[in-house]
């Protein structure tokens, strides 16, 4: 297997921790996306989205998307899991970790790519140049604040975002804030339960993958 990442970017961030917290040691090879290496020939013909992470297996199968990725380290080494050993466990995570993905970096994304210099003409990822929508990032502002509101919720009464344990959706979580907060997003200080768990989970040593 080789692993396709760039140090600096949150998605492949979600796959290194996730392979951190099973103990599987990945081939890199690092993307250098502040260069445009991501649209060179070699890479495209990769992955021909253009994005990292990627994970190409011994028989040359190429995965992208980071969920498609942990799914595949997940059957590889079940142990252990973080997704859950049973159906409706397996499915809340799954449901979290759409929230989050979907919710939560979706939103601080649109926040990031809409206001930062870098990304003028490159609003979203991928082969196509998008122009920046300032209204958007807006939006993705407070989609975010609600966002903190609604972990915070989810946090009062579970361990982790999924429930009892430690699964591949406080990994996005983890992600998300962290995103956020170098976007300069701090989630407010009255959300002690959403505190609580982002001091138990950045703790962990997967958390500096
Ligand atoms: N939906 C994709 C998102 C991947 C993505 O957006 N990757 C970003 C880095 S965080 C990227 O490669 N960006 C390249 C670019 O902006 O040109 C996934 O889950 O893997």
């Amino acid at each position: 297997m080789k692993f396709y990442d760039c140090a600096t970017a949150p998605s492949p961030r979600r796959v290194r921790i996730f392979a951190a917290e099973k103990g599987i040691e990945l081939d890199t090879v690092q993307v250098d996306l502040s260069s445009g290496e991501q649209f060179g020939d070699a890479f495209c013909a990769i992955n021909p989205d253009c994005v990292v992470p990627a994970l190409v297996l011994d028989d040359g199968t190429c995965l992208s998307e980071v969920t498609a990725i942990c799914q595949y380290l997940e059957e590889h080494k079940p142990d252990p899991t973080l997704w859950g050993s049973d159906a409706a466990t397996r499915a809340l995570t799954t449901m979290w970790h759409v929230k989050v993905d979907q919710q939560g970096l979706a939103a601080i994304a649109d926040v990031f790519r809409n206001t930062a210099k870098g990304m003028k003409g490159r609003a979203l990822p991928g082969p196509d140049d998008y122009e920046q929508i300032p209204e958007l990032a807006e939006r993705g502002r407070q989609r975010v604040y609600n966002f903190f509101e609604k972990l915070d919720r989810q946090l009062a009464s579970n361990e982790f975002v999924a429930g009892g344990r430690f699964t591949i959706a406080d990994i996005s979580a983890l992600v998300f804030v962290d995103f956020a907060r170098r976007a300069k997003i701090d989630p407010p200080q009255t959300l002690d339960n959403l505190a609580r768990w982002y001091q138990a989970v950045s703790s962990r040593p997967s958390a500096a993958a």
